[in-house]
């Protein structure tokens, strides 16, 4: 059996959540993380010692790191979509999940923090701006990669897409004026048109604006 530890709220638990939906995987969600449950209880850290969400157990099988979960899932489930046999080909997916990770994701989330989850009064504008314009070079740069290619990793949507479109999904919907690079607007209204993400990417987070506590 599949169970999935972490609120669906939260960024990296999305991930997860997306992958089980997009191979159709059926699991139990635990709803722990922020007010929802402790992360520091004994029985969580004995599964993550890290205290963090998402972790994905598949029986006796422990995996935690949201890329990590959505590389098992393909890995294990989606030999036939999400996941490519061929070493080469797979990079293609997993060069985008690392730069998600290393790259786009600390100064997205630091424009996250800093605009949409900090409240207005307590903001720190030149921070919002700088992190924005990081973040405005990084998917200028995804631009100019996906002008030859409708997913990250080529003709198909596969694992590589999921990370990098978790955070482009908040980084358009949460209410600043952030440019819309031509090619990454359409790879998202393709992403659109995929109901796994629909149901799970595409949904209201209004709920954590101007909450800094988790
Ligand atoms: N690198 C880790 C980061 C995990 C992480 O920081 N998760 C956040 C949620 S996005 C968390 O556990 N927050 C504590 C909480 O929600 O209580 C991963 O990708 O899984």
């Amino acid at each position: 059996m599949l169970e999935l530890w972490g609120r669906k709220n939260a960024y990296n638990v999305q991930k997860a959540v997306w992958a089980l939906a997009e191979l159709q995987l059926d699991y139990v969600q635990h709803d722990v993380g922020s007010a929802a449950g402790d992360l520091t209880s004994p029985q969580f850290l004995a599964l993550n010692p890290h205290a963090r969400i998402p972790v994905l157990t598949d029986n006796d099988a422990v995996v935690w790191e949201s890329n990590t979960i959505v590389r098992y899932l393909a890995a294990a489930y989606g030999s036939a979509s999400l996941w490519s046999g061929d070493a080469l080909e797979r990079s293609y997916a997993e060069r985008w999940m690392d730069w998600e990770l290393t790259k786009l994701q600390p100064d997205f989330i630091a424009l996250f923090w800093g605009y949409y989850r900090t409240p207005q009064e307590a903001r720190d504008q030149q921070a919002i701006s700088a992190a924005q314009q990081r973040c405005a070079q990084h998917f200028e740069l995804l631009d100019r990669h996906l002008e030859a290619q409708p997913f990250v990793a080529g003709e198909t949507f596969t694992m590589g897409d999921i990370p990098v479109a978790v955070c482009l999904y908040r980084y358009f919907e949460m209410g600043l004026a952030v440019d819309q690079p031509q090619h990454v607007l359409q790879w998202y209204q393709r992403l659109a048109q995929r109901k796994a993400f629909a149901d799970t990417i595409m949904q209201p987070f209004d709920d954590l604006k101007g909450r800094l506590d988790y």
